[in-house]
């Protein structure tokens, strides 16, 4: 049978719009068994900006109403801001078009819960675009913690560090603000790693039960600049510059998480560690060709190559030992996602993964808040 290509709509044009755009010029010629796709429509605000990326990104037409647009396609990514992330998303799954909804799923857990709500309501295909599920060495240790290599989980241990705040004059954005963003570092980069930890071990240790948590803003204000590049006016920021946390799991595991983007000198730095009665295992994005793995009866760890053409996804690209990169994980997970839909099968991290993990952001802000350990309501 020959499938119409199916069109994408995907709203937004900036970092994730490019790393997204990437991926899906690339599937035809490393992933031929994806779905044939045709990059369709680029949905923004600002005409000039949009109409370049367009072109850059390889996308025939551009649209400045999100609605018009999800009437043109069969498939809408939605890569805006946060609190852009509920009403289209909502109206696409209504409308029975698939969805891909960058992550925080929402700056709300209320919004979050509509989201859900809508998957729930409809057979077609939705997600939460948590890449980091999709590097090889992580699938490496999904598997080696499903097959009883750490034995019973005890502990994880997560950090995502980045610097691009340090700066005090660094400039205000969308993601400085609560309305817009929900909160700052915990959010933006804590959901990741929230997400790791329950795609790693949560069949194994359960749901967050119970947080403590700690959000610091240390820059409360920072400039907006005009066009002349002078300053206009300098604007609240509403979130978190960083956090902390500790959680209990429903088996009685317990955890640590942290994320900053005032950690000097740290760029991109994501590492999660996990540890069991008969081993222990740690990932670095830094290093995400490789898994340090402590296997039981060894006095160290072992560095594993994940670069094997016997290893998730490798066979697709180079030969053994032609390392992959950041931007590997959304063709993954683009792969994954467009090929779910083409089946009209559900996807994982869905929509209803993106909640759980929003479930956990919402108890640490109020953990924070009231000062105590509370539960994952
Ligand atoms: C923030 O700097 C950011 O771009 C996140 O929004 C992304 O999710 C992360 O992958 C890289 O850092």
């Amino acid at each position: 049978m020959t499938r119409e290509p199916l069109k994408i709509g995907v709203l937004g044009y900036r970092f994730m719009g490019r790393a997204h755009a990437n991926a899906m010029a690339r599937l035809p010629m490393f992933f031929p068994d994806a779905p044939e796709i045709e990059r369709h429509t680029l949905v923004g605000r600002d005409e000039a900006a949009l109409a370049d990326a367009a072109d850059r990104f390889g996308f025939a037409h551009t649209a400045t109403d999100w609605e018009a647009a999800i009437d043109e396609v069969d498939v809408f990514y939605n890569l805006g801001p946060n609190h852009v992330h509920a009403e289209p998303s909502i109206a696409a799954l209504e409308a029975g078009v698939p969805v891909l909804c960058e992550k925080p799923l929402a700056p709300t857990l209320e919004e979050a819960a509509a989201m859900r709500g809508a998957a729930a309501a409809t057979d077609v295909t939705s997600g939460t675009a948590f890449n980091y599920r999709f590097v090889p060495a992580i699938c490496h240790a999904k598997r080696l913690i499903e097959d009883g290599a750490l034995g019973e989980i005890r502990q994880v241990r997560g950090r995502y560090l980045q610097d691009w705040l340090v700066d005090p004059e660094a400039p205000w954005a969308w993601r400085m603000d609560a309305d817009m963003a929900g909160s700052g570092a915990l959010s933006d980069l804590g959901a990741h790693t929230l997400d790791l930890a329950r795609f790693l071990v949560g069949d194994r240790v359960g749901e967050f039960e119970r947080v403590a948590g700690q959000l610091t803003t240390f820059v409360d204000e920072r400039p907006v600049h005009d066009e002349d590049g002078g300053v206009a006016e300098y604007r609240d920021v509403t979130v978190d510059d960083a956090y902390s946390a500790q959680v209990e799991y429903e088996s009685g595991a317990t955890g640590t998480f942290e994320a900053s983007r005032v950690a000097e000198g740290h760029k991109n730095d994501h590492t999660i560690a996990v540890h069991g009665t008969k081993g222990s295992l740690k990932f670095s994005l830094e290093r995400l060709n490789e898994l340090e793995v402590l296997r039981e009866g060894n006095r160290g760890y072992e560095t594993v190559l994940v670069t094997e053409e016997s290893d998730p996804y490798v066979d697709r690209w180079w030969p053994p030992g032609h390392v992959i990169g950041w931007e590997h994980t959304f063709v993954h997970e683009n792969y994954e996602f467009l090929s779910a839909v083409a089946e009209g099968e559900s996807f994982e991290p869905s929509f209803a993964d993106g909640y759980e993990v929003q479930r956990v952001l919402a108890a640490i802000e109020r953990a924070d808040e009231r000062g105590e350990r509370v539960p994952v309501e």
